[in-house]
């Protein structure tokens, strides 16, 4: 295969339909597409009152992925676990509140889900480059487990690793592209999950990264 068609092919990728990735999870491929300026901005907006920044796990390792948040509260990983503060730990300042373009999308892919009422207290947003990987996880730091977790791809695609209740399921690889949003509900909300390192690539409009929004109702 030639250079130019791994471009062509990571994309823009093949036209997909609404497809359930697991029990409760539906991927809304290029859900977020017709709204991807604005999202943008707001991120950008967040990110000058509360930069990326390499958080640590409990066990010391720096995590590879670049986090932010908006909303009431924003998930901090440090020496003493993980949790959702109200505080930015680095500023000691609130997270900047949750823009209405980011709150709007949410509740609006949640309720083609058929989560109606979806008012997410918390974004977290996650930066990816070249090589950074996220390894397999539960998310379960949320209050309310049966609200879903709404995540959002912009950028360079990235390979969605997709196990189950156990953390030793066989685990399904899934491609997401910029603009799609996946609704994780139902027993999917508890799966484990990760992403594979991030290829290189430049993507036209984010270049050499790819951003991840997970809105998450924490409290
Ligand atoms: C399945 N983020 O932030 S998005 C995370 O691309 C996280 O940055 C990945 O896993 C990323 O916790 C994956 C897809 C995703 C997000 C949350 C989930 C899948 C999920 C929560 C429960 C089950
Ligand atoms: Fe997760």
């Amino acid at each position: 295969m030639s250079a130019t068609t791994a471009f062509l092919f990571d994309d823009a990728p093949p036209p997909r339909e609404r497809q359930a990735l697991g029990p409760g999870a539906l991927l809304l491929p290029g859900f977020a597409l017709d709204r991807v300026e604005p999202l943008l901005q707001a991120v950008e907006a967040v990110q000058q009152q509360a930069p990326l920044r390499h958080l640590v796990t409990p066990g010391g390792l720096r995590m590879s992925v670049a986090m932010t948040n908006c909303g009431h509260v924003g998930w901090v990983s440090d020496r003493s676990g993980y949790r959702y503060d109200p505080l930015d730990p680095q500023s000691g300042r609130p997270w900047p509140a949750m823009p209405p373009a980011l709150q709007t999308l949410a509740a609006d892919a949640a309720r083609a889900a058929g989560y109606d009422g979806f008012a997410p207290d918390a974004c977290l947003i996650n930066q990816y480059l070249p090589g950074t990987r996220l390894s397999l996880h539960q998310d379960r730091d949320e209050r309310d487990q049966g609200a879903p977790i709404v995540s959002v791809s912009l950028g360079l695609p990235a390979v969605f690793l997709f196990g189950g209740a156990q953390r030793g399921d066989r685990v399904a690889r899934h491609a997401l592209f910029h603009g799609d949003v996946v609704v994780w509900g139902g027993a999917s909300r508890l799966y484990f999950h990760g992403i594979a390192p991030l290829k290189e690539g430049s993507h036209p409009v984010l270049g050499e990264r790819r951003l991840n929004l997970t809105f998450r109702k924490a409290r």
